[in-house]
């Protein structure tokens, strides 16, 4: 960031050159993933720009996703996107799913108890009157990298205590017999708003892919209802399509 290569350098608007010069930089590793940006000024004074260009050409790296823009706290490189190739042809969870790539999951909870059920819950869990459910809201990741939001609503019959669960769900209904055995799964596209994108890590407009899926027991009865929100720039979901007969 030298301001005297700047002068030398000609073509394209200056921001559209810094913009280059900052991507270069982190794919180079000069700015570290997961480390912040010097402030705008500071990046101001050291190329000579004004803060109208150095804001400009951070915007464009927001939107390339190459840096993450947090109010208040500055902007700070993005860890690269995985790629996942998510089957949709077995039914399985986000913490097997992650295991088999080698990968970590974890989870920051974002609502766990025991409530009223909405009116959407009762009719996607199929639920009498007087029944509660309990709420699973996570930020699921892997290797520390933010991948879905998932909020997850089942009967207090098939899960009594949400406190119980612990790294996964299905491994907990797995442990009282009821794993799910068949899925209804519905895929439609969304842009993130400000609260999503920044829980994702993704700037706020971005693609993201919603999900919701009601699960079955063996003998029919529903088990899970759960909507998520996934990163449409992490997630490719593939089917196998065979000739109908
Ligand atoms: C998957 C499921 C979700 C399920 C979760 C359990 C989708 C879109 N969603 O992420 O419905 O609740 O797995 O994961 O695939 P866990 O056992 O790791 O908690």
């Amino acid at each position: 960031l030298n301001p005297e290569q700047w002068l030398q350098q000609g073509g394209g608007p200056r921001y559209v050159q810094l913009h280059q010069r900052l991507s270069e930089g982190v794919a180079q590793g000069v700015l570290k993933t997961g480390h912040s940006l010097p402030p705008e000024r500071e990046i101001a004074t050291i190329t000579q720009l004004s803060r109208v260009t150095v804001r400009k050409a951070i915007q464009a790296l927001a939107e390339d996703g190459i840096i993450i823009q947090r109010q208040g706290s500055g902007s700070f490189v993005a860890h690269p996107t995985p790629q996942i190739d998510q089957s949709l042809s077995r039914l399985t969870s986000f913490s097997e799913d992650m295991a088999r790539r080698g990968m970590t999951s974890s989870s920051i909870w974002l609502e766990r108890g025991v409530f009223m059920p909405s009116p959407d819950e009762v009719l996607a869990l199929a639920l009498s009157q007087d029944a509660s459910v309990a709420r699973l809201a996570r930020l699921r990741t892997a290797d520390g990298r933010p991948m879905a939001i998932e909020r997850a609503s089942l009967s207090t019959q098939m899960l009594p205590d949400p406190m119980g669960v612990d790294t996964s769900l299905y491994d907990a209904l797995e442990a009282t017999g009821l794993r799910p055995v068949r899925a209804l799964q519905r895929i439609s596209a969304l842009n993130l708003d400000e609260k999503n994108a920044n829980l994702l890590e993704v700037a706020p407009g971005k693609a993201g892919l919603r999900i919701e899926r009601t699960s079955y027991l063996t003998d029919g009865r529903i088990v899970e209802f759960t909507q998520s929100i996934y990163r449409a720039d992490a997630y490719n979901f593939v089917a196998e399509l065979r000739l109908a007969k």
